[in-house]
Order: C-alpha cells, then sequence, then structure tokens
C-alpha cells in the first residue's frame, strides 16, 4: 500500500467528522482556516496509521537507522505535501469541492514551519522527505522553537522583525508524547572520587535540571510505505528544577547565572556571527543533543536491551554542522560516567556511529565556544574534550609529526588566545569516521584549505556529497501546471527518480514543446505578478524578464553587486531611454540577521532604489525593483515557478553550495552565476551553453588577494562604475538628505571590498548583455530554459541521500514486503 487508497466520499467523511467534532460545530463555511484544519486532520488520520505500521515493520525488521541532530528545520506548510506524497492530492481536492472550498486556497492557510534560518534547515527538511521515500529507518532531532525566524516587514524602506507565532492557531500535525519526556542536567562541578583499584572517577555533581518534552511531527514518503518521525524538543520546568539555589543567599546572582528551563526552546537563532558566544544556544544545543541521545539509548534498548556492539549496527548519527557537536562528549560522558565503559572502548563506539557534514569555510563562521562557558555549563564534559585532545595530540599528531609544536597549536581542539576556545569543528572531524563537504568544490577545498593536515592523517575521511532537493516540493506541488505537461512527455515517475526528465532534452528544440514549456512559464508569471502587487503594489508585466534573487542577505552572497548591477542600467537608461533591452523585473526576497548592520543597510538602499525607479516615467517601464517582504519557505514556492533568471552570485570559494540554484533551474530559470558551490555542478550538468558563468574563479580570488586586491582600481578605473557608487553619496535616492547610501560604498572602497564586489562588476555586467541578447531569441531562451529543467536530475535529494547511505550511514531500505 505504497500509495494510499481513499475514495472521494470516505474523505469527505472525515473532513466533516473533524468540522463537527474536533473544532466542535463549524457552521461558518467561508471559514478556511478551519477548513484548512479539519482537512489537515483527516489527512494526518491516515498519516498516523501509516507512521504505526512503519514504527512496527521497523521494529521487528531491527532496521539500522540514521539519528539526523539539526538544530534547523525549515519544513514550511505541510498539507499539500502530505497530500501529494500520499498520492491522494485529487482525491481531496475533489471532497474539499464538494465542501464548497477549492484544495489550492486550504493549502495556502496555516502557517510556515520556519523553525530554520536558510539552506541548512531547508536542506533538513529535503533530507527527511527522501529518506522517508526511500524507505530508510531514520529520525530527525531537533528543538520545539516557540518562535522560529522572525517575521519580517518593511517600514519607510527598512526591515522590522518581529516574533514568528507559527502556532499561534496550532499545528495539526504535531502530537505531544509527555510519555517520551527526558531530564537532563546542567552547570554544578566535577567531583574526583578514587576507586578501590586505585583509579580516579570522576562525579558530575550538577545544579539544576531541565525536561525536555517531545512533539513529533510525521514525515511521509512520497509514494513509498514509509512514515518517519521528526521529533522536536520543548523545554519544561522539571520538579527536579532546583529552586532552592534561587533562594540559598543571593536571589538576583542566582537567577543571573541560571536560564530558565522554559526560556531553553523560545527562540531560534539568527544566524548572526555578532550573536556569538551566547549562553542559552550553547544550552539549546546541549538541550537537544543530550534529549536525543537519551531517546536514541532508550529505544535501542527497549528492543534489543544494553548490547554496545549492536547499538553500533543499529544507529548512525549525522551532525548536521557543528552545532550539535556536544553530542559526541554527551556520548562519551553516558558511556564512561553512567555505564561504567573504558575509555577506549567508548571512544570507539563515537567514532563509529558519528558523522559530520560541513556547510561553511568561513572562518569566521566557524563554532567555537570558551572554555570559561563549557566548565560552567557542562563541566564534566570539558575534562572529556581535554581527554580526547590529549589523546588526539599525543598519539595521531605526534606520531605523524613528532615534536612539531606548531602542529599540536594548529590542531588542538583548543585555541589558545587571549582567551581559551574549544573548536568545534576540530572536535567534529577527530571524533566522526565521516566528515561531508556539501558540493565537489566545497569538499575540496574542505580537503585543501580548511582541514589539510587532518586530511593527511586520515585520507579517507574527508569526502563529498552534493546537495539536493526534493521534486516533490519544488516542483510537483508548488508548479503544478508544469508539473502536468512533465506527466504528459515524460514516460516514467519523474518525481521519484527525477534523472528520467532527460527525457526532454529531445523535445528542446521542438517549437511545440517549447512553446508550451514557455506559456507555462507566462502564466505563472501572471500568477507571481499578481503577488508582488499584493506584496508591494508595484504592478510588472509578464513580459519582462523575471529575474530572482532570493536568500539569506550576506555580503559573501551579493546582493549588492546586483544592486550596482541595477544602478548601471538605470543610469544606462536614463542616458539613452531607447536603449534596445527586454524588459526587466529584479526580485529580491532575503531576511538580514537582526545585528547584521550593513546587511540592513543593503536592503534599505534596494528599497530606495526601488521606489525611484519604478516611479520614474522616463524609463517608460523598462525597469522595475521588487524586494518582497518575510521570504520563507511558502513564499519560495510562489517566487520560483515564474522565475526566468537565477541569480547565483557569490564570491567564488564562499558559497558551500547553495541549493536555490538547484530549486530555479529546476523549474526552468537560467542561472546567471560565479564558478562556485553546486553551481559548478549545475553548469556541467546543462552545459556551458544553458548558464551565464562570469567572475573571478576560486584560484584567480586567491591570487586576487596574494597580490593585496586594491578596490580602488576598479573605481577609478571603470567610469560607469565611478558614477554610480558617486550616486550612493548624493541626494538623488533620497531627496535632500544625502550620504544615506553612503554604507555600500564605503564598505566597497575604504572596508576593503572583502568580497571582491568591484573586482567582478564588469564581468557581471557582460554576461547580463550576453542574457538580454539570448532572452530576445524566444526560440534560444526556451531550449535553454527546457534543458535547465531536463537536466537537473542529479539534484534530487533521493540522490544525496542513497549517496550518504552508501558512503556513511550504510542503511538498508526498509520497505514493505
Ligand atoms: C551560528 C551561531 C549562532 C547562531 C546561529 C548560527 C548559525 C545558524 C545557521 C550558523 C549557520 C547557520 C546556517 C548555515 C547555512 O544555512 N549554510 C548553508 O547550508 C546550505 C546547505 O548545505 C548550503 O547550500 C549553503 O551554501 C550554506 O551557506
Amino acid at each position: 500500500m505504497a500509495l494510499t487508497k481513499i475514495t472521494k466520499a470516505e474523505l469527505t467523511k472525515r473532513i466533516k467528522h473533524h468540522l463537527n467534532f474536533t473544532l466542535d460545530d463549524v457552521t461558518d463555511n467561508q471559514n478556511k482556516e478551519a477548513y484548512w484544519k479539519a482537512t489537515s486532520l483527516a489527512i494526518n488520520d491516515i498519516v498516523v496509521e501509516k507512521l504505526q505500521a512503519t514504527k512496527a515493520r521497523q521494529q521487528s525488521a531491527n532496521a539500522r537507522s540514521v539519528n539526523y541532530l539539526s538544530l534547523e528545520y525549515l519544513m514550511g506548510r505541510m498539507l499539500s505535501n502530505n497530500l501529494h506524497n500520499l498520492g491522494v492530492y485529487e482525491a481531496a481536492e475533489a471532497a474539499v469541492r464538494d465542501l464548497g472550498h477549492e484544495l489550492s486556497d486550504l493549502c495556502e492557510q496555516g502557517a510556515d514551519l520556519a523553525l530554520g534560518n536558510g539552506g541548512l534547515g531547508r536542506l533538513a527538511a529535503c533530507f527527511l522527505d527522501s529518506l522517508a521515500t526511500l524507505d530508510y529507518a531514520a529520525t530527525g532531532y531537533g528543538i520545539h522553537y516557540q518562535h522560529g525566524l522572525f517575521k519580517q516587514s518593511f517600514k519607510d524602506c527598512r526591515q522590522v522583525e518581529e516574533p514568528d507565532m507559527w502556532r499561534e492557531f496550532g499545528n495539526p500535525w504535531e502530537v505531544c508524547r509527555p510519555d517520551a519526556a527526558q531530564t537532563i542536567a546542567l552547570y554544578g562541578h566535577v567531583k574526583h572520587e578514587t576507586q578501590a583499584d586505585g583509579t580516579v572517577k570522576s562525579i558530575w555533581e550538577p545544579k539544576t535540571h531541565c525536561k525536555g518534552v517531545p512533539w513529533d511531527i510525521p514525515i511521509v514518503g512520497y509514494n513509498s510505505a514509509t512514515v518517519n518521525v521528526l521529533r522536536l524538543w520543548e523545554g519544561t520546568a522539571t520538579e527536579a528544577f532546583d529552586w532552592d539555589h534561587f533562594s540559598d543567599g543571593n536571589y538576583i546572582h542566582a537567577l543571573k547565572d541560571n536560564v530558565r528551563a522554559e526560556t531553553v526552546s523560545k527562540v531560534l537563532y539568527p544566524k548572526d556571527e555578532h550573536e556569538a558566544g551566547k549562553e542559552l544556544r550553547f544550552i539549546q544545543q546541549y538541550f537537544f543533543c543530550a534529549c536525543s541521545l537519551k531517546d536514541i539509548i532508550a529505544r535501542h534498548e527497549r528492543s534489543q536491551g544494553i548490547d554496545w556492539s549492536a547499538f553500533t549496527d543499529s544507529t548512525a548519527i549525522q551532525l548536521n554542522d557543528t552545532h550539535p557537536t556536544i553530542a559526541i562528549v554527551e556520548l562519551m560522558r553516558i558511556l564512561l560516567d553512567e555505564y561504567d565503559m573504558a575509555w577506549d572502548e567508548s571512544w570507539a563506539i563515537c567514532q563509529k556511529v558519528f558523522s559530520y557534514t560541513n556547510h561553511t569555510l568561513l572562518p569566521e563562521a566557524l563554532e567555537k565556544w570558551s572554555v570559561r562557558l563549557f566548565e560552567k555549563v557542562l563541566p564534566r564534559h570539558l575534562e572529556i574534550v581535554y581527554r580526547i585532545n590529549e589523546d588526539f595530540l599525543n598519539n595521531e599528531v605526534n606520531e605523524k609529526w613528532p615534536h612539531d609544536f606548531q602542529m599540536r597549536r594548529k590542531l588542538s581542539l583548543i585555541e589558545e588566545g587571549h582567551e581559551r576556545m574549544v573548536r568545534m569543528a576540530h572536535l567534529c572531524v577527530v571524533s566522526a569516521h565521516k566528515v561531508n563537504g556539501v558540493a565537489e568544490i566545497h569538499s575540496k577545498l574542505v580537503k585543501q584549505d580548511l582541514f589539510p593536515e587532518f586530511d593527511a592523517l586520515w585520507p579517507e575521511k574527508l569526502t563529498n556529497v552534493t546537495n539536493g532537493i526534493t521534486p516533490r516540493r519544488w516542483l510537483k506541488a508548488c508548479n503544478p501546471k508544469l508539473s502536468k505537461l512533465l506527466d504528459k512527455h515524460v514516460n516514467e515517475d519523474w518525481a521519484k527518480d527525477l534523472n528520467n526528465l532527460s527525457q526532454l532534452v529531445a523535445l528542446a528544440d521542438t517549437p511545440k514543446f517549447q512553446k508550451e514549456f514557455m506559456a507555462i512559464k507566462r502564466e505563472n508569471k501572471v500568477e507571481l505578478a499578481k503577488e508582488i502587487e499584493q506584496l508591494t503594489g508595484v504592478v510588472v508585466s509578464p513580459d519582462a524578464i523575471f529575474d530572482v534573487q532570493i536568500k539569506r542577505l550576506h555580503e559573501y552572497k551579493r546582493q549588492h553587486l546586483n544592486f550596482l548591477h541595477i544602478l548601471a542600467l538605470y543610469s544606462r537608461l536614463l542616458e539613452n531611454p531607447n536603449l534596445v533591452m527586454q524588459p526587466r523585473v529584479f526580485i529580491f526576497g532575503a531576511k538580514a540577521a537582526p545585528g547584521y548592520h550593513l546587511a540592513k543597510e543593503i536592503i534599505f538602499a534596494i528599497n530606495k532604489v526601488a521606489e525611484k525607479i519604478n516611479s520614474d516615467q522616463r524609463i517608460q517601464g523598462k525597469l522595475k525593483v521588487v524586494f518582497l517582504p518575510n521570504y520563507r519557505i511558502s513564499l519560495a514556492e510562489k517566487i520560483i515557478p515564474g522565475a526566468d533568471v537565477s541569480e547565483q552570485i557569490s564570491t567564488a570559494g564562499k558559497e558551500a553550495s547553495g541549493t536555490g540554484n538547484m530549486k530555479l533551474a529546476l523549474n526552468g530559470a537560467v542561472t546567471i552565476g560565479t564558478l562556485d558551490g553546486a553551481n559548478i555542478e549545475i553548469a556541467e550538468e546543462v552545459g556551458n551553453e544553458n548558464i551565464f558563468i562570469f567572475g573571478n574563479t576560486v584560484e584567480e580570488v586567491k591570487a586576487i588577494k596574494a597580490q593585496g586586491y586594491n578596490p580602488y582600481h576598479f573605481y577609478e578605473t571603470n567610469a560607469e562604475l565611478k558614477k554610480i557608487l558617486d550616486w550612493l553619496d548624493s541626494d538623488f535616492f533620497t531627496p535632500g538628505q544625502p550620504y544615506q547610501l553612503s554604507a555600500i560604498k564605503h564598505s566597497l572602497l575604504d572596508g576593503g571590498d572583502p568580497y571582491l564586489v568591484l573586482a567582478d562588476f564588469q564581468s557581471y555586467s557582460d554576461a547580463h548583455q550576453a542574457l538580454d541578447i539570448a532572452y530576445r531569441d524566444q526560440s534560444r531562451w526556451a531550449r535553454m530554459a527546457i534543458l535547465n529543467t531536463a537536466c537537473m536530475g542529479k539534484f534530487n535529494s533521493d540522490r544525496s541521500i542513497q549517496d550518504y547511505v552508501e558512503n556513511i550511514w550504510h542503511l538498508a531500505p526498509c520497505a514493505e514486503k
């Protein structure tokens, strides 16, 4: 029963049941939200049945499973995805229509589950979808944040943040499991006791405890027998929570030193270097890792008793970046202190179980925690880190590089400086049996530049798994019109095996197919134009090129390069209003970390320039700029099907992979991008004639930096660039108030232009000109767009998961017999 069989009549009955009994007599037929909820609850009933069957099957097969530890999951909305994955979308459409509603309307209700910042969190969500689709036993573990990523609006062109209230109207998919709650310890001291045999035992005497209560969200596989679970921990106070120390003398001091239990799952931290080192973030990491490990061990004990060799046979644990690194140390502590296991045996278990994914090369983004904080919050764990480090330096490092103190200092898990820090990535690499980067180039740079010594020590450890995206959410569900066309022309189920899309290659030159494909793109653009008008009030023409840059706002992603090019186009149009060009709409979506000043200035500048350009009659509507507020999964699902151009313009070597690049190309957008991250592999797949590559390569970037980069050179030698940078100091866009946009210019000149925006400007501008020419040849563009869709097979997250399974996790599918 891979595909769920349910009739329209049965579904209608179940939806009505929930309207009447769960939601208590909904009489208002216009109440879309109630109908969304009742439909979701009716579908969830089917899902839960499948979940129970999956659990029984996985248990009786004793299936080896992977536990994905991630501080972030960007699930988006669940209804339409679950309907598609169950194969009941059409039945539900008919049932809901009988009740007087359009299913597509109901699918728009409910908040996004926005428990993540960006790529890393969405990757976790795509991976859960693929694991269930391929019938692998898997559990996702994370935090049940009360508030996900902040909601963004613009006031006077500036970003305003408000708390995300995703559970305000309930979440029909999740269920609380107080029976599976766990209690974890924090703070306190370590006591050392000499044993009868002369050895010294460490005994952690914690100061407080905190309880984690899990919420389970079912993860439905596409056309498969499997429903797995995403288990998210919520912090609550326990009876064991030690309130006494609040009154033992210094009440205020005690409050300051201790985090209240409920606070631990209050809010998702925005990705923000300026927030680094926050105690609550550290506690969040330990809280969810410790709860998850207890849960994993309890599950194992239920099925096999305490048998640690069986444990390594049945358990893989994947660390999504360094954020859950403390899980390694926690498992060591449990084995050593609670099961009295010897060090070597405990260490061998950890090495077998853990593997780690690196998502960044940026030095400032590599996580470090101060020894001081470690000692205060997790004193026993610090002892264990020291011992791991000692063993590593005295054995592996000393054997390879005898008495090389420079090397010891470089590789040590502890960074010596004015404040001693624990290097979490080093801890991961030393402990894990596999470490992977997320695209070919990124993994190569991890080996060559980030961890060359670790690579020399363990040449087999560092590896690559190129990221992927689920074609269910990112094509089948979000682009129904294109999906129908593909169903018609592709023999096999492309949503299961995306490589089947290569059958389109043969059609790329066919005028009839080109027409059909581009007609759908246009219909999607009409829809997107409506959304744009609704969100911004700006009217845009679907005949213009829809040029899209959607991703978190960061200097390395270079939204300001896009911005400078817009200024150049505007300036050319003012000089020559008859300039021949296809009209262009530049569409942005991005949230800036609340403490990232320059990122917020870039948002402000784009909004200010947009105001001026959009109302300038002189340019005859040839240029429009819109910044869509509150970019999130559900907004991405509306933008992507209507995109013509995908902006992937990071400084080469800085974007580990990118996954938006894959989503846009899959939906027939043509990429303009640098040779960075997965862009390189996208170019390999689609061919160089179907992508616009520009800019300095990784090697060239290194050479420029080595020579001593001088951005003023480009300012002084490129007259257009000089003109538009000087514009930013004037009051042209901010009448009566010059210098309001100067922060960008300042960062690019006096600030040294750390991401080589000026060095890549001309090449970027030339690539855009080539793109404009290509677009005006309609048949040429249609061919390019079709080939982009046709060649995205590699970027199915099912392929990524299969790579993890074969090279890292070694799972066997647990499907229905
Ligand atoms: C760190 C400290 C304190 C608070 C937050 C954080 C934090 C939060 C989120 C640090 C990093 C992140 C997220 C990183 C991320 O999304 N990386 C992206 O991962 C994608 C999936 O592999 C890649 O495609 C992107 O290239 C990479 O930037």
